[in-house]
């Protein structure tokens, strides 16, 4: 059995997210054989000094406790924590995985993104993305105290709720041409990515092949999570 998960956005604001999360790593999670993390599991990570508040540390060692018991955790930044690097994937006992990541599943081959780069239309967005994950910018941030990145954080939240008053709610979703540029370049495998909170299983037809793309949802206040087994294919599922 592997999971898939994203956009829980856990946050000191939201205890009951991060309780349904506890439940979920030491109930249906485990003893499957993979669980993949598509992005977002923290609402803001200003940088893996992070795991000194004692919440984000308990998140940590509820995974590390899975990875020990035989589950692979691969983990994938999203556009809340972009920051989110090696430390936090070793303390987690888990692989931190780049998007695009391929992944085939009996027979079918997948690709695995967070979603946002899907996003074409929001321009702003993009842009913001590019500074980002721009290593000079990285750096330059890191060098800041965690209480200055704290500030930081908090700020750009701002500006981005701010900013998406101003947008239309089409530009927030998927390009359909960067959708079908996405499963292209992965010479036409199925899509699975989070980001857009419109959890659905999508049909795309590109040069003649039709291929499937799962949209994950987002955690308000149960687990949530698309599961895929040999025998039963896919399935959304919660608790
Ligand atoms: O996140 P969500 O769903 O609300 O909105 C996203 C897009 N916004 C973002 C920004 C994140 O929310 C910011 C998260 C900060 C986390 C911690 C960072 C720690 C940093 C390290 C310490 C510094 O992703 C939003 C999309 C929306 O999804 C839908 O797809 O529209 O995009 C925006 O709103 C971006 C704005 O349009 C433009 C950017 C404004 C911010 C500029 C700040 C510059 C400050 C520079 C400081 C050096
Ligand atoms: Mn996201």
């Amino acid at each position: 059995m592997i999971h898939f998960i994203s956009d829980l956005h856990l946050s000191p604001k939201h205890p009951q997210v991060a309780a349904a999360f506890l439940r979920y790593i030491g109930g249906p999670a485990r003893g499957i054989e993979a669980l993949y993390i598509l992005g977002d599991l923290f609402d803001a990570w200003p940088g893996d000094d992070a795991l000194v508040d004692p919440a984000a540390r308990g998140i940590a060692d509820a995974l590390a406790a899975l990875s020990a018991n035989g589950t692979k955790i691969y983990i994938m930044q999203g556009n809340r924590d972009f920051m989110l690097d090696r430390g936090f994937a070793a303390a987690a006992g888990a692989s931190l995985i780049e998007e695009p990541y391929a992944l085939s599943l009996g027979e079918t081959r997948h690709v695995l993104m967070h979603g946002d780069a899907l996003c074409t239309d929001d321009v702003a967005y993009q842009q913001f993305r590019t500074m980002v994950r721009n290593p000079q910018w990285r750096a330059a941030v890191l060098a800041k105290n965690l209480q200055e990145r704290l500030a930081l954080a908090a700020e750009i939240r701002m500006k981005s709720e701010h900013a998406k008053q101003d947008k239309d709610t089409e530009i927030m979703d998927v390009n359909i041409a960067a959708v079908e540029a996405a499963i292209r370049d992965a010479d036409h495998a199925d899509l699975i990515h989070g980001h857009t909170h419109r959890p659905a299983c999508h049909s795309h037809v590109v040069d003649g092949k039709t291929c499937k793309r799962w949209v994950l949802h987002d955690w308000r206040d149960k687990a949530e999570w698309l599961e895929w087994s040999p025998e039963g294919g896919f399935a959304f599922r919660s608790c």
